[in-house]
């Protein structure tokens, strides 16, 4: 990835498209990349992505943390893709063939991936965190360029950036109703994931231009 308007990627966390279609529009001055996951696709179905794309021209991250054997993620990342996915968000504790399975789907459609090497909740400490750095190298050897680290855990997307470099591009999670701090965030990643501290406000277009200026 190359830039991201504002250096925010909203997370579009919601269950109801026409919710989420009042919360772009509301936003849609300040980004230019959402990410759309789990709760928004079970809901309203993978039309969530075309719609979103078509009327507000967004890059869209589709957020299924792709963890399975690589046929089963090769098919997911296909139909992420043909619906108008630019990114897909894809879990690297798997292994290298589950992701390459990915990576060889996205050159396909000349769209890309983003791989997860550690996650920003507390629990992720449990398991992730002895493997997120060999995670990060295996990204590496397999040509990703695009990554998502905590910004819970400075310390933890400190460490993922000195392994992948200032060549990559790291997005991150767990701002604001998490605890992580924006302006420490973009210390070293280049975009910060922002859900429920702007879709949760009363006036989500302050609460991001708040952000915007915290930063
Ligand atoms: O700002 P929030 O806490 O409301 O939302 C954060 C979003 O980022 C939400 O969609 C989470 O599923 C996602 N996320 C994390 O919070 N932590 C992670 O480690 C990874 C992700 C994520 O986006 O992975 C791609």
């Amino acid at each position: 990835m190359k830039k991201v308007k504002n250096n925010i990627i909203l997370s579009v966390d919601l269950l109801d498209i026409l919710k989420a279609y009042d919360l772009c529009e509301s936003v849609c001055k300040y980004i230019d990349t959402i990410k759309i996951g789990y709760p928004l696709t079970l809901s309203e179905g993978l039309k969530s992505i075309e719609i979103l794309k078509e009327n507000f021209n967004f890059n869209i991250i589709c957020d299924y943390k792709v963890a399975d054997i690589p046929n089963t993620n090769e098919i997911i990342a296909k139909l992420s893709y043909e619906k108008g996915a630019d990114y897909l968000i894809v879990h690297g504790f798997v292994g290298y063939d589950s992701v390459k399975a990915c990576i060889d789907v996205a050159n396909e459609y000349n769209k890309d991936i983003f791989l997860i090497p550690e996650m920003s909740n507390p629990g992720s400490d449990m398991f992730l965190k002895d493997a997120s750095e060999k995670i990060a190298r295996m990204g590496l050897d397999l040509g990703v360029k695009n990554y998502v680290a905590p910004s819970t855990k400075i310390d933890r997307l400190f460490k993922i950036r000195d392994i992948v470099g200032d060549d990559s591009f790291i997005i991150s999670p767990g701002i604001g109703t998490q605890g992580g701090d924006p302006k420490k965030t973009l210390e070293y990643a280049d975009a910060l994931i922002i859900g429920r501290s702007i879709y949760d406000s009363s006036n989500p277009k302050l609460a991001i231009k708040e952000i915007i200026k915290s930063v």
